[in-house]
């Protein structure tokens, strides 16, 4: 950062802050990972000058020769990686990619069946706060109260009983895998249209490690920053039906330019997904959530749904005496960096919440295993039982850094 050292210290010496505190703690937070150096040389390449409106070969400014291929490169990888008829690299975010599949196909008023998000589902599925839920009728969803895991008798159910013109699988915070097809079904008998977000499985999707919706969709999306260690934005599969529609709802639709240096680190990591590193590093993330998990349980913790399968675990605190919130505080205090998450049906509705959400993909690509996950959880668990208790805190904390210390984010995937 020569450059920015001499133009502008006081930023420089903030980011530098933060790349210490990277290092320096632990990140279960689900929705994050540690990108590869070759994504943030990517991400901060001249490509950031480049304004694109347009698709390769149909831009509506001069100079996009390079751009095109970059863009093209992109969507050839994007395809091969996982399989899809027709894809579309520009999406800001998650976000933008979901509003810009409803758009594609939906108007105005349509009515979408997605999952609750106290139950798991995200934002843009429907919360009344997002702008999703002031341009479309949302039904949602909620997870079998006994098992906490989808009920597909009742997503049916509701299917024929409202008609949703769309259907959305996925979350943000639900560690289980969802069964795509019988969903499918369900939309096929609806005669709605299907979607899944896979924003936080991508990585393992990509992996193969578990199942693909790709096959069973209409439409996937997903953002490429979590599982997926790449750079930010989001990405739209489709079926190959979809795709003018798709493509014209992204740009002109809802987005003007998008952002080059972005759309380059997709073409990365489309390419590193392929690689032995990163499948091993997928495999280690599946791996590492199912020991905390287990080593949660072994302390007495309840576990929603009773384990994973996949990065995520998510902690009910109800009977330790202690709110997520005060939970997310005090582990903060140590170097644990995670979030405090509603849990379903929580019933402390006070904003501070009942649970915690831990996710193994940024451990797992600091090269972490078995036995750091179960230190990981001894740490947690010491923490959370004695949170007002300082020096216990404080030897804690020198105890998160050691182990920080031994596991340098690498630059590498
Ligand atoms: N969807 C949010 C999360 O899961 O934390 C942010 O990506």
């Amino acid at each position: 950062m020569a450059y920015l050292s001499k133009e502008d210290p006081e930023l420089k010496q903030l980011i530098r802050d933060e790349a210490d505190r990277l290092n320096n703690t632990l990140n279960l937070i689900a929705a994050e990972n540690h990108s590869p150096q070759s994504i943030l040389e990517t991400m901060g390449s001249v490509l950031n000058t480049k304004t694109i409106e347009g698709y390769p070969g149909k831009r509506f400014h001069a100079g996009c020769e390079n751009v095109d291929r970059i863009e093209n490169l992109a969507i050839k990888r994007g395809k091969s990686l996982f399989n899809a008829e027709h894809i579309n690299v520009q999406p800001h975010s998650g976000t933008s990619a979901n509003l810009a599949v409803y758009f594609s196909v939906l108007n105005i008023g349509d009515h979408i069946l997605a999952m609750s998000l106290p139950h798991g589902g995200h934002l843009s599925h429907g919360h009344s706060a997002s702008i999703t839920s002031r341009c479309f009728n949302f039904t949602h969803y909620k997870l079998d109260s006994k098992t906490e895991q989808i009920d597909y008798d009742q997503i049916r159910d509701l299917a024929l009983s409202v008609k949703p013109k769309m259907i959305v699988a996925g979350a943000s915070s639900y560690p289980r895998l969802i069964n795509y097809e019988k969903i499918s079904q369900i939309a096929k008998e609806a005669s709605a249209l299907f979607l899944t977000d896979m924003a936080h499985l991508a990585g393992l999707v990509a992996a193969k490690l578990i199942q693909s919706p790709v096959p069973y969709c209409d439409f996937v999306t997903f953002t490429c920053y979590k599982t997926m260690m790449g750079g930010r934005g989001g990405v739209i599969l489709s079926k190959k039906k979809y795709g003018k529609k798709i493509d014209k709802a992204v740009f002109p639709g809802c987005q003007g330019t998008s952002a080059v240096n972005l759309l380059a680190a997709k073409a990365l990591i489309f390419k590193l997904a392929k690689e032995e590193k990163f499948i091993s590093i997928q495999k280690s993330t599946l791996k590492n959530a199912k020991v905390m998990a287990r080593a949660f349980m072994e302390k007495g913790y309840r576990i929603v749904s009773n384990g994973t399968d996949n990065h995520q675990v998510l902690i009910d605190l109800t009977s330790k005496n202690i709110t997520g919130k005060l939970a997310e505080t005090c582990l903060e205090s140590i170097g644990i960096i995670l979030n405090r998450n509603v849990i379903p049906n929580d019933a402390n509705n006070s904003g501070k919440v009942s649970g915690l959400r831990i996710g193994s993909g940024a451990v797992s690509s600091r090269g972490m295993g078995d036995s750091q996950m179960r230190q990981i959880v001894d740490f947690m668990d010491i923490a959370i039982m004695n949170h007002s208790k300082k020096e216990i805190l404080v030897k804690l904390k020198e105890k998160v850094l050691k182990l920080c210390e031994a596991f340098p984010i690498k630059k590498t995937v």
